[in-house]
C-alpha cells in the first residue's frame, strides 16, 4: 500500500476557455479561441466556447463538487480578454468575477492555484501580432501585474504559462490550435515571446512587486523513445525531444536554446535576432517551483516527408481516447531524468488524466473503470517517486469537468465529472468517487 503525507496537494484542473462560456458576458471581449472555433473547419463539429460547461454561472454549483471531492486545491485559469477587453482598458467587473471564485474557494479551505495564460490571448492583441510582436511580452506584463496586484491575496500560487508548446506549436506551426499558423519560422519567435514574458513576470512579481507566494511555469512534457534501434529513428527521436520538450527545458533552466535543434530550426528559420541580449537570464529567472502536464509517453520514427525528420510510430501500448499512449512507467522515467538533467525545484503534476467514451447510465452513474485505472497507475508513480526522493508535492487531475477539449471540441471528455451539455446536468463519475476515497485516505 503506498500512502501520502498530510502535507502532498491532492488537486483538479480547468482552464478558463474550456469551462467558462459567458463569453459576451461581464465585458469580455472576443479571446483568439473564439476566432478559431468560428473559423468553419478548425474544430470538431464546429463547437465552440460560448456556453462550455456554463461554469461563469454555474462556479458555485462547480465548488460544491469541488468540496465533495475533498482535494486540498483547484487549478484555474484567468481569462486574459475578462481582464483587459482592449489595450490598456482595465475591467474591473472581469476580475470581480474571480475575485469571488477565490474567496469562495478559500472559505471552503481549498487553495486556489491560479494559471495566467492558458491559451485565450484577447483577439486585440492577436490584431496588433499577437505573440509574434514582441510588444505582447509587455502587453502580457500589463495583464499579470493586474492580476498579481488584485488577486495575491486569495491565490496559494501562480503559474504564468500553461504549456508554451502548445500555444507556440500547435498555434502557430503545425495550425491546429489557435490562431491556425503553419509557419516555423513565427512558431519560434512565439514561443521565445512567451518564455520572455514567463521571466518578466516573475521578475515583475518577485522583485517589483514583493509579493510572496510561490511563482512557476507549467510545461507539458512526455519522454520520447525511438521506434526502433535504427541510427535514422534514434535521430528523429532526439530531434523531437527538442522540439517538444528541450526547446523548452534548456531555456527555463539552462538560460539557452538547444544546439541541435537551433541547427535543424536554422534551415526554416530566416533569422534568430528575435534573441536580445539579456533575454535568456530573464528566461531562467529562479522559480519557486516547476510544473509538469503529464499524458502519455512519444513513440517516433524517421520520416523522409516531413519537414523536421520525425513522425509518431505505431505502438501496441493499450490507448486512451486520444489515441495516447497508456505510460506511467515512461512517466517515472521523464520525472527522473527532470531530476537528473534539469532542476531540484520542487514539481507539481499540474495536469494528469485521460478521455474516454463514458456513458451515463439511467440511474446517473458513469462506470469510467478506464479512467480510474489510469488515474490510480499515475498516482501509484507519484508515491514510487517520492520514495526515491523526487520531491512531488502535487498532483493534479485533469479535469473537474468535461470540457471543450479545443480542435476536438466537446468530443473527448476528460472530466471525472460528466456534464451533459444539454441541460448542463453534473454527474460525479465512478472515477471522482474512486479519487475522493484515495484524498480523504491518503492511500491507494
Ligand atoms: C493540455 N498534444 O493540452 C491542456 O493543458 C489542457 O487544456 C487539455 O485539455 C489537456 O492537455 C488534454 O488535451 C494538450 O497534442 C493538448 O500533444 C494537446 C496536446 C498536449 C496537451
Amino acid at each position: 500500500m503506498q500512502t501520502f503525507s498530510k502535507d502532498f496537494i491532492f488537486g483538479t484542473a480547468t482552464s478558463s476557455y474550456q469551462i467558462e462560456g459567458a463569453a459576451n458576458e461581464g465585458g469580455r471581449t472576443p479571446s483568439i479561441w473564439d476566432e478559431f472555433s468560428k473559423t468553419p473547419g478548425k474544430v470538431w463539429n464546429g463547437d465552440t466556447g460560448d456556453v462550455a460547461c456554463d461554469h461563469y454561472h454555474r462556479f458555485e454549483e462547480d465548488i460544491e463538487i469541488i468540496k465533495a471531492l475533498g482535494v486540498d486545491s483547484y487549478r484555474f485559469s484567468i481569462a486574459w480578454p475578462r481582464i483587459f477587453p482592449s489595450e490598456g482598458q482595465y475591467n474591473p467587473e472581469g476580475m470581480e468575477f474571480y475575485k469571488k471564485l477565490a474567496k469562495k474557494l478559500n472559505d471552503a479551505g481549498i487553495k486556489p492555484f491560479v494559471t495566467l495564460y492558458h491559451w485565450d490571448m484577447p483577439k486585440w492583441a492577436y490584431d496588433k501580432g499577437g505573440w509574434v510582436n514582441r510588444d505582447s511580452v509587455q502587453w502580457f506584463l500589463d495583464y499579470a501585474e493586474k492580476c498579481f496586484e488584485e488577486l495575491d491575496d486569495l491565490v496559494s500560487m501562480w503559474i504564468t504559462h500553461n504549456e508554451p508548446w502548445c500555444a507556440a506549436l500547435l498555434g502557430y506551426y503545425e495550425g491546429v490550435h489557435a490562431p491556425g499558423h503553419m509557419n516555423l519560422d513565427e512558431a519560434v519567435r512565439v514561443s521565445h515571446h512567451l518564455l520572455l514574458s514567463h521571466g518578466k513576470a516573475v521578475e515583475l512579481y518577485k522583485n517589483q512587486l514583493h509579493l510572496t507566494k510561490p511563482i512557476g511555469i507549467t510545461l507539458n512534457l512526455s519522454p520520447v523513445y525511438p521506434a526502433s534501434e535504427r541510427v535514422e529513428d534514434e535521430l528523429a527521436a532526439n530531434n523531437y525531444d527538442g522540439y517538444l520538450n528541450r526547446w523548452f527545458l534548456d531555456p527555463v533552466f539552462k538560460a539557452s536554446y538547444p544546439k541541435d535543434m537551433m541547427n535543424l530550426y536554422s534551415k526554416q528559420v530566416s533569422s534568430f535576432d528575435f534573441i536580445q541580449e539579456g533575454d535568456m537570464g530573464t528566461i531562467a529567472t529562479s522559480c519557486d517551483f516547476f510544473g509538469i502536464n503529464f499524458y502519455n509517453r512519444a513513440l517516433i520514427r524517421y520520416s523522409t516527408t516531413s519537414p523536421l525528420l520525425f513522425e509518431p510510430a505505431e505502438s501496441d501500448y493499450p490507448k486512451t481516447g486520444m489515441g495516447w499512449d497508456v505510460s506511467p512507467n515512461e512517466f517515472k522515467e521523464l520525472i527522473r531524468t527532470l531530476r537528473r538533467d534539469f532542476t531540484d525545484l520542487p514539481m507539481y503534476i499540474t495536469e494528469n488524466g485521460a478521455a474516454f467514451q463514458d456513458v451515463l447510465e439511467e440511474d446517473g452513474t458513469v462506470k469510467d473503470v478506464e479512467r480510474r485505472e489510469y488515474m490510480e497507475q499515475h498516482i501509484e508513480a507519484i508515491a514510487f517517486l517520492n520514495e526515491e526522493g523526487m520531491n512531488i508535492r502535487g498532483y493534479y487531475l485533469w479535469s473537474l469537468l468535461d470540457n471543450f477539449e479545443w480542435a476536438f471540441g466537446y468530443d473527448k471528455r476528460f472530466g471525472i465529472t460528466y456534464v451533459d451539455f444539454q441541460t448542463q446536468k453534473r454527474y460525479m463519475k465512478d472515477s471522482a468517487k474512486r479519487y475522493a476515497e484515495i484524498v480523504h485516505s491518503r492511500q491507494l
